[in-house]
């Protein structure tokens, strides 16, 4: 018979180490099974699955079948142990990375972790052109300006404008053109009427939040109805009007220290009608404060309007 042929030759052909007595015992105890097999079948027409069945249930293939796992498995396990003791050292290694990220993460808690964060609302004035763009070569540390759309600034929902309609102080209470009140009146257009200008040289503007607030973006235009660059400009926060108390810096273009307030490493910038995003990160204050001295234009400090945004009572 063909099968019962095949089945001794790969019984023969099996290349697991035995001793020759045991081989001889599975070739007898293989040839008794054999000629059970001829005794036994009666029905010729038996289905390929039954006869497997059959084969499967004869003891000598199940013992024959467990040694073979088990040589299987000694070696399987001696040659795969370095492996697995490498992934296993790979594993640990990526654990530790991760539980450190996490960690890192866990050192630098962001206060609006716990609020979904959508795109910062806010509404830009016209585009003002112009037909002759004048020269900015002679504008120090001027980085390229760019007229596209700034990309959507996240925010933590529930993140407003804080200062719209609130008064407004400075360090000139008597304006050249305007009144202060336009810093934070809505109106952000290119047209006269709509800026003020202060004295010349180096001037302030201070807004009050009426409340420890966390701010989350500081928005604003001096003048925009043509290009130029303000310059020692410089954005700061504290908890107190006279910012003496926790004061903090979150921009500053004043390269030379010519304001006295410090080194700045931001940037000059063109002034346009997206105005200037300052990024304050969540940080919690309730004065922000921003200075200027001039322009690549002139000596005057203008302020078409400024928005603080930020969520409207400190989390506690
Ligand atoms: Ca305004
Ligand atoms: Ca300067």
């Amino acid at each position: 018979m063909k099968s019962e042929n095949n089945i001794e030759q790969s019984i023969t052909n099996m290349k697991f180490k035995t001793s020759p007595a045991l081989d001889e015992r599975i070739l007898s105890a293989a040839e008794q099974e054999l000629i059970q097999i001829n005794n036994t079948r009666e029905d010729k027409n038996q289905s390929p699955r039954e006869k497997v069945r059959f084969i499967m249930k004869l003891n000598w293939i199940k013992y024959t079948a467990a040694a073979a796992a088990l040589i299987a498995i000694i070696v399987g396990v001696h040659f795969g142990y370095k492996r697995t003791s490498l992934e296993s050292d790979k594993s640990l290694t990526q654990k530790a990375t991760s539980e450190t990220k996490i960690a890192n993460q866990d050192e630098t808690p962001k206060p609006e972790s716990s609020r979904k964060m959508v795109p910062l609302d806010f509404q830009l004035p016209k585009p003002c052109f112009i037909s002759t763009p004048p020269n900015l070569s002679g504008i120090p540390r001027l980085e390229k300006p760019s007229y596209e759309p700034r990309p959507p600034f996240l925010v933590p929902v529930g993140t407003v404008n804080l200062v719209r309609g609130r008064p407004v102080s400075s360090s000139n209470e008597n304006p050249t053109i305007g009144e202060i009140d336009y810093i934070t009146d809505g109106d952000k257009e290119a047209v006269d009427g709509s800026y003020v200008e202060l004295a010349p040289g180096l001037q302030y503007i201070t807004l009050d939040l009426g409340d420890l607030c966390p701010i989350y973006a500081i928005l604003f235009w001096h003048e925009h109805m043509f290009p130029r660059a303000y310059y020692d400009v410089i954005v700061q926060i504290a908890d107190d009007a006279d910012f003496t108390q926790n004061v903090r810096t979150l921009f500053n273009n004043d390269f030379d220290n010519s304001a006295g307030l410090g080194v700045g490493t931001d940037m000059n910038y063109i002034e346009t009608y997206q105005g200037k995003l300052v990024d304050a990160k969540g940080a919690i204050a309730r004065y922000v404060r921003l200075y200027s001295n001039g322009s690549s234009a002139n000596d005057m400090n203008n302020y078409t309007e400024v928005e603080v945004y930020g969520l409207p009572v400190r989390e506690k």
